[in-house]
């Protein structure tokens, strides 16, 4: 290329894109906050800065560590938290404040030449901003080696806070098994998008994944197989206490799910004292759904299940324990009634609230259960009437596990194809006529797992579809649209390259 017309493609590329990188308005963020004002100026974090924490909180600290870590690898800098006596002038200034507006998950962010001011009611707000700070940096901050970048963010003014307080992704590690650290990098993208519960589906037809101490069976039998025959696997209860924490540390509540009655094959084959015939089922690995059932008449279903939930209660600081309930096409419906009944009283007598898939909405619900409207919007109303909200994770639009069109490699599509705008494009509001803001207590994305078999499966499905969910959660429904979100979802395409994902590829779609 001739010199001139070197320089001036430059000057051209800088007019549209360095332009950018001062103007807070344009930043790529998702979700996109409530409200973003840009004041041109820019913060360009050194070997020099520090991060400043002037409230005497250790959980403050404990993020202030989580940005600081986040920072170190690309950048090469170890930056310092230092406890401040004084209003800090120049670098990064965490703290906690009183604030009604930003409620008790929103953050106020303002950034100038000298300083990066972020403040939250609570350490969990500041962290929800310190996804915000990842963001407004440039891509290369998600390398994990050092990268020659200049490390600008945007100057301005961000207030931000969540429309829904349920903000879910769900992972079904019960058809194929995913290792802890796997588990880890799903949880790591959840608190990326500011969602900020893990909804753990741990037990169905293919494989049992929790250590319950009193039933060791359902580990050693039930957990030995997944679909299609492989090795299977489980957590301990130490695993799975160390998932909670991880969890904990990312502001992630971790919700556990046993399904019943029904997808109970493995628990099945596990005792046979659990079946109406007294017989061990065999193991099953096959996709098929509605088969099984746990026995309803038998005092010893009910002790099982007291038993699991007590152990699990024990080891879940959330306030919420799945108990499933959907497609228990092989339970007698008076039958189904009888064992929701049984079963929420269970979960009750162990200090935790229930949450069940929508059909649970035919049982006479505790005004603390919340149901989770998948397939039937009839149950939802249903449950709608008994003043009981939902969480809403319609299939046909927030499914990670359908196929994205007729030509993706894994996945299912039994509720339509969901192309990146159909499962973004949607307001929980206006979905189902009858069912309104105030019965919906917030959104998730689950993840089946039938044909997802890795960690890179999983990223294929969730990467983009994930954010446009997570957007749903957190953005109120008129800061959303379609035209927008792509031009911001496009910035992610090349964040996800250096992360390693292998997402699907997405641009301009
Ligand atoms: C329906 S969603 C199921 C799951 C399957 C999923 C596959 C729900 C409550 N039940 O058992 O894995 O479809 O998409």
């Amino acid at each position: 290329m001739n010199k001139n017309l070197f320089f001036l493609s430059a000057i051209l590329f800088c007019l549209t894109a360095c332009g950018d990188k001062t103007d807070l308005t344009k930043a790529a963020l998702i979700p996109q906050p409530v409200s973003v004002a840009a004041n041109g100026e820019a913060f360009k974090i050194t070997n020099k800065t520090v991060i400043y924490i002037t409230s005497e909180s250790d959980e403050l600290k404990q993020v202030g560590q989580f940005l600081s870590d986040l920072l170190q690898p690309a950048t090469g800098f170890s930056i310092p938290i230092e406890q401040a006596a004084n209003d800090p002038k120049n670098g990064i200034w965490l703290s906690l404040t009183d604030d009604k507006e930003l409620k008790s998950e929103g953050y106020r962010l303002s950034v100038n030449k000298q300083l990066i001011k972020l403040q939250g009611n609570t350490a969990e707000g500041v962290f929800h901003g310190i996804q915000t700070i990842r963001q407004l940096l440039p891509a290369a901050i998600e390398a994990k080696s050092i990268q020659q970048e200049s490390w600008i963010i945007a100057g301005g003014e961000i207030l931000d806070y969540p429309e829904y307080v349920y903000r879910g992704g769900m992972l079904d590690v019960a058809r194929h098994f995913f290792s802890v650290a796997d588990v880890k990098v799903y949880i790591d993208l959840l608190a990326s998008y500011k969602i900020n519960t893990f909804h753990w589906h741990l037990s169905d037809d293919q494989g049992w994944r929790i250590e319950i101490k009193s039933w060791p069976k359902l580990t050693e039998i039930g957990g030995s197989s997944e679909v299609d025959g492989g090795k299977g696997g489980f957590y301990t209860q130490e695993e799975y206490k160390d998932i909670v924490a991880y969890a904990a540390a990312r502001y992630i509540t971790v919700i556990p799910e046993i399904d019943m009655p029904g997808h109970t094959n493995a628990a099945l084959a596990s005792y046979a004292e659990l079946n109406s015939d007294g017989k061990a089922t065999e193991l099953y690995t096959g996709i098929k759904v509605g088969f099984s059932s746990l026995s309803i008449k038998k005092e010893i279903t009910y002790q099982f299940v007291d038993d699991v939930i007590r152990e699990l209660a024990a080891i879940t600081p959330g306030e919420y324990i799945h108990a499933g309930g959907d497609e228990s096409n092989a339970t007698k419906e008076e039958d189904y009634i009888t064992f929701v009944n049984k079963v929420q009283a269970i979960v009750l007598s162990h200090g935790k609230k229930m949450i069940g898939w929508d059909e649970m909405a035919h049982a006479s619900l505790d005004k603390s259960t919340i149901v989770q409207y998948w397939a039937r919007e009839k149950n939802a109303k249903l449950a709608a009437e008994q003043g009981i909200k939902a969480i809403f994770s319609p299939a046909k639009k927030a499914y990670m596990d359908m196929q994205y069109d007729s030509i993706t490699p894994i996945g299912l599509h039994w509720a339509g194809y969901l192309d990146i705008k159909t499962s973004y494009d949607w307001e929980p509001t206006l979905l189902e006529e009858g069912l309104g803001r105030e019965n919906i207590i917030g959104i998730e994305a689950p993840l089946w797992t039938e044909t997802i078999k890795t960690l890179s499966d999983i990223e294929y499905m969730v990467l983009p579809r994930l954010l446009g969910i997570a957007e749903i959660g957190w953005t109120p429904a008129n800061l959303r649209n379609w035209d927008n979100y792509k031009v911001r979802l496009n910035e992610y395409q090349q964040r996800f390259k250096i992360q390693g994902f292998n997402a699907y590829p997405f641009i301009n779609e």
